[in-house]
């Protein structure tokens, strides 16, 4: 973010004062389509949309998809937005034969934390277990957590990547493919965060290295892995939207990108805040190349 910043000031130095930077002629696509699962539904406190199946699918404005488009559309340029919250792989690969779907020149995806139930047994388990159990079995329960879910990261593979497939080639000729940009997820916690920057909304696994919140951490960044992998292995974009999440992870000193107040409307634990889902548009914005800053 700090080199995005400082690359805007470099250009708007050389357009010169009161030059505004031109985005619009950056455009990436003429049509996008944008599958994936809650976190790219963008499920969270900002409004809804109101198309068909929008509220059924939370699919929010301040969602990455509809923020990336809202930069970087043309006139002209259509958008499908088909991700759903809740969907596995299986059915993210379904969004792509939805009706829908149409020809897209850039397609959006991320898949694979639903795949077992890995982000809902991660909070349940290593974060929300922490306030009904004894230390021991929590640490037991989050232990045992984490090494099925390594274990079903390593299954995940084949699955992802012929959704890549389905992805760069539905609706076209054969031979051609489309250009499809692959996210993975964030790591929750800065590890060596202070205490007192931690929120005392949610309990808190223990930090420091080795310790769960460590564990958790290196369990989104196994699953990273392996979406990268597959995203290579197909000529896919991959987003590494993680790196943008730095200085704003649960217990770091700067603003929170993860909803963590339960009592906040609509809030969705474990998953960015509308500031963490530009950061996510920024990070597919990069992986294509597109310059300029989409903060305000
Ligand atoms: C994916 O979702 C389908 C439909 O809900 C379910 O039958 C399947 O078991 C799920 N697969 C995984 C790996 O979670
Ligand atoms: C912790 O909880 C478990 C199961 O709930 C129980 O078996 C165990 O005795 C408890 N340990 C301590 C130290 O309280
Ligand atoms: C992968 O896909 C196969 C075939 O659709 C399915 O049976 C299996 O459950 C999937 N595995 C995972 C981990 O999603
Ligand atoms: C984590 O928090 C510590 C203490 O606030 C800070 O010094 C460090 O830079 C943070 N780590 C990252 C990767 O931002
Ligand atoms: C942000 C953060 O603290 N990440 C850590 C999570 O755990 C891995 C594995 O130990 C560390 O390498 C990261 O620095």
């Amino acid at each position: 973010m700090l080199t995005n910043s400082i690359l805007t000031f470099i250009l708007l130095a050389a357009a010169g004062e009161g030059t505004a930077i031109e985005r619009r002629g950056n455009a990436a696509f003429t049509s996008y389509t944008a599958l994936g699962d809650s976190y790219a539904s963008g499920n969270g406190p900002t409004p809804l949309l109101k198309g068909p199946g929008d509220a059924a699918c939370h699919r929010t404005q301040g969602s990455y998809p509809y923020q990336f488009n809202l930069k970087y559309r043309t006139r002209s340029s259509t958008f499908q937005f088909l991700a759903c919250t809740a969907t596995n792989t299986t059915e993210i690969t379904e969004q792509v034969f939805d009706r829908h779907f149409g020809h897209p020149d850039l397609v959006t995806l991320d898949a694979g934390g639903n795949d077992g139930n890995f982000i809902s047994n991660s909070l349940a388990n290593c974060i929300a277990a922490e306030a009904v159990l004894n230390a021991t079995a929590y640490e037991a329960l989050c232990n045992a957590w984490i090494v099925q879910a390594s274990a079903l990261e390593q299954t995940l593979k084949p699955n992802i990547s012929a959704l890549i497939k389905k992805a760069q080639t539905h609706n076209l000729l054969r031979h051609q493919k489309r250009k499809v940009v692959v996210t993975g997820y964030a790591q929750p916690f800065n590890i060596s965060g202070l205490p007192s920057d931690c929120p005392t909304t949610i309990p808190i696994p223990p930090l420091g290295p080795g310790n769960l919140a460590d564990r958790v951490n290196l369990s989104v960044l196994a699953l990273n892995a392996v979406i990268e992998a597959a995203a290579y292995e197909n000529g896919a974009l991959y987003a590494d939207i993680d790196a943008a999440f730095d200085g704003h992870r649960v217990c770091d000193a700067g603003e929170d990108f993860f909803q963590t107040d339960s009592s906040a409307p609509n809030a969705a634990l474990a998953h960015p805040t509308a500031d963490g889902y530009l950061a996510v548009a920024e990070a597919v914005a990069r992986a294509l190349g597109l310059v300029g800053e989409l903060a305000s």
